[in-house]
């Protein structure tokens, strides 16, 4: 999801992209007929985790969707601050359209435009565009480590995509026998074919098996902002000389902002666990979600509102523990684990969150701090965008953890 042409794309996107979107579902080759037009609610919760054996990485606890389910949001608020008042879930269906198909653990959906690119966990980078889906050649100065969690992970498209080609993966890889993340530029070629690395932004970022994080956004200020996980190490979330189990803050050149909350540090928050989803409201708020402990108590997965400096607790607060200076959640899942991933904000100033052990979409009100269910019944979802008023999202049920149907994975519109 996240950033193409602005920023804070999600937004823009849904604002600018209406027409353009309606044609590219249109001429995606797949049925055409995206508007929603029901007042549906909602399915039930489907069934949680029929997941792995891991023991230790929030996507794999004992789970269950969210069941304070109250139907799908029809009667948005509006406040101030410019949001509109359209719910983007609340004429959802429970019909989908597969966009995409057959794709082995996607990770992130970027939108330029009506062209939609997916990292694959693997180390491919897959563009669907006119009903076309291409797997683009991806040269990297360093293997893609496809091991647990870790792999080709985050998509940011540069926001000027347009003009100069350029995006930003986020990737594992090995240095010296042990799994390492890095940030790093790609360009893809004049003819579209491929994309090459350029530059790296940072390496050697503590990976794992779990907990690698991988999340890329570009803000509203222009800055590319990083989650990485506490690659199982969570002792050191809460040290900010440690980039692990934070959520980082960089120039697109991979410099450190003079603006950061601690001095020539990339940290921008710590004491994560294991973000794997940010994004920000049109007010300009930034929000992540991050995977809670699992074994017991397990759940706790959290929603956090990001602030410049702010310490989020990890491994000392868990739920609604504290801890001195940590900043609580505003809202966890208590014992239940959904192990939320990718979010997008919706145009009336909510987050949809895609959940992987909850195998739904729900959408997060920052004005209320609920939880609601948007979608169940798809398996596992990793990312979700929101472009042109519709919603899109990845199935994650080739991740090892799932259980794959035909043709997953699948790029989905929600109808
Ligand atoms: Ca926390």
């Amino acid at each position: 999801m996240r950033r193409n042409d602005r920023p804070d794309r999600k937004k823009w996107a849904a604002l600018l992209l209406l027409a353009p979107l309606a044609a590219c579902s249109g001429h995606t080759g797949a049925p055409a007929g995206s508007v929603p037009d029901t007042q549906t609610p909602v399915q039930t919760p489907s069934d949680a985790d029929d997941a792995g054996n891991e023991t230790d990485d929030g996507e794999e606890t004992n789970g269950g969707a969210q069941t304070n389910d109250d139907g799908a949001d029809g009667t948005s608020d509006t406040d101030a601050e410019g949001k509109t008042d359209a719910s983007v879930t609340a004429g959802l269906t429970g019909e989908t359209q597969t966009l995409a198909d057959n794709l082995d653990t996607p990770w992130e959906i970027q939108f330029d435009g009506d062209t939609v690119y997916m990292t694959l966990r693997g180390g491919g980078l897959v563009k669907v565009e006119n009903g076309e889906q291409t797997e683009q050649k991806l040269n990297l100065q360093q293997g893609v480590s496809e091991n647990g969690e870790g792999g080709l992970l985050g998509l940011a498209l540069a926001p000027d995509f347009a003009d100069s080609r350029e995006a930003y993966v986020y990737h594992t890889y090995e240095q010296g026998g042990e799994p390492r993340n890095r940030v790093v530029r790609i360009e893809q070629a004049e003819d579209g074919s491929g994309w090459s690395e350029t530059a790296v932004l940072l390496g050697d970022i503590p990976g794992a098996r779990v907990h690698d994080g991988g999340r890329l956004a570009f803000g509203p200020d222009g800055m590319l902002y990083v989650t990485t996980g506490d690659a199982q190490n969570e002792q050191t979330a809460r040290d900010t000389s440690s980039v692990s189990g934070k959520i980082l803050r960089m120039t697109p050149d991979g410099k450190v902002p003079a603006d950061n909350p601690i001095e020539g540090s990339y940290v921008y928050s710590y004491g994560h666990r294991n973000p794997q989803g940010i994004d920000w409201t049109a007010d300009g708020a930034m929000y992540a979600s991050e995977h809670g402990p699992s074994g017991s108590p397990g759940g706790r997965d959290e929603m956090n509102r990001i602030e410049p400096g702010a310490d989020y607790g990890w491994p000392d607060a868990i739920g609604d523990e504290t801890a001195e200076g940590a900043t609580p959640p505003l809202y966890h899942t208590g014992e239940q684990a959904i192990a939320p991933s990718g979010i997008a904000a919706t145009p009336d100033g909510r987050l949809l969150v895609a959940n992987l052990i909850g195998e739904s979409l729900t959408e997060f009100d920052p004005a209320t701090n609920e939880m609601t269910e948007a979608a169940s019944g798809l398996g596992r979802i990793r990312d979700v965008a929101v472009q042109g008023g519709n919603i899109y999202v990845i199935t994650n049920n080739t991740d090892g953890r799932g259980s794959p149907g035909e043709g997953d994975d699948k790029l989905l519109l929600l109808k």
